[in-house]
């Protein structure tokens, strides 16, 4: 049987940089998920309370204070040790930071997709090392990830695209995007998605509104032509506060439902039982 998959909500906005609103995401896709407007099913053919078990474990205590990102790793390690797959709801991008950590202690260095506007890749943005901005800057220097690929990315300036080179990030830009452009992972793989990703005229309820970005259609297929395992996923920037007729959230629940449909294919192999436990981690960076 395919494993649980463990929907965790992370609601901060502790590293937010321009505007709040992150924190009050997780509630709102809940409460899409669960809403009347559709039903169970995915694109895939599986059905939520049917072949993909989905379990909601609720928010954690984050408090805004440098000690919710141990709250977070322990968390998402809690989540793995029962041999489940994690989902998480931000919450701003810099929770994917602590996510990573437990995942890549389970499962060793794993192969990132990661759809953004940007690619939060700053060394350190408005003085903040842990900036929503700069996650993916502390996951490659920490070698959390053994291949990282941004998919929508259109707000590259001269930092970002060294820090892109200096890493061996593989950047597929918004301009050059084409179906069927995202290359085949070796796995395992976790799923970053920024809703910023996707074109404001999709996904308005966010922070950062880029237009020019990916549709809907795009990214749903991109999950649906992954055949890869998954160890874990997140969905993140939403901001209710700017969201209209809640479509941004709905998205966001429909993302969550594509990701759990996903993970619920194509498992990755239970870190509990697969008997490798690895060494503990290095003290986090970006303090
Ligand atoms: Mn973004």
């Amino acid at each position: 049987m395919s494993p649980p998959i463990h929907l965790i909500g992370l609601p901060t906005d502790i590293h937010s940089s321009f505007l709040r609103g992150a924190a009050k995401a997780p509630v709102r896709i809940r409460a899409q998920l669960v809403s009347d407007h559709s039903n169970p099913a995915s694109e895939r053919g599986t059905e939520i309370g049917a072949e993909i078990r989905l379990t909601d474990r609720g928010d954690l205590p984050l408090v805004e204070a440098p000690d919710d990102d141990r709250l977070i790793t322990e968390g998402i390690a809690e989540i793995l040790s029962q041999g489940a797959i994690p989902i998480a709801l931000g919450g701003d991008h810099s929770v994917t930071y602590p996510i990573l950590r437990a995942i890549a202690v389970a499962h060793g260095p794993v192969d990132i997709l990661h759809i953004d506007a940007h690619p939060d890749l700053y060394d350190s943005y408005g003085g903040d090392r842990r900036s929503h901005a700069s996650p993916f800057a502390r996951i490659m220097e920490e070698g959390l990830a053994k291949r990282l690929v941004q998919v929508g990315i259109r707000t590259l300036n001269r930092h970002c695209r060294e820090q892109a080179e200096r890493f061996g990030v593989e950047t597929i830009e918004a301009r050059h995007f084409r179906p069927g452009c995202v290359p085949a992972f070796a796995g395992p793989l976790y799923i970053s998605i920024d809703l910023d990703g996707f074109d404001p005229s999709c996904a308005p309820g966010v922070s950062h509104l880029e237009p020019g970005g990916l549709t809907a259609r795009d990214v749903i297929d991109i999950l649906l032509a992954v055949d890869t395992p998954v160890a874990g996923a997140d969905v993140v920037e939403l901001n209710p506060d700017r969201d209209l007729n809640d479509m941004t959230a709905m998205l966001a629940a429909k993302m969550v439902k594509e990701l759990a449909a996903l993970a619920t294919a194509f498992p990755v192999v239970a870190p509990a039982a697969a008997g490798d436990p690895r060494p503990p981690l290095p003290p986090a960076g970006g303090d």
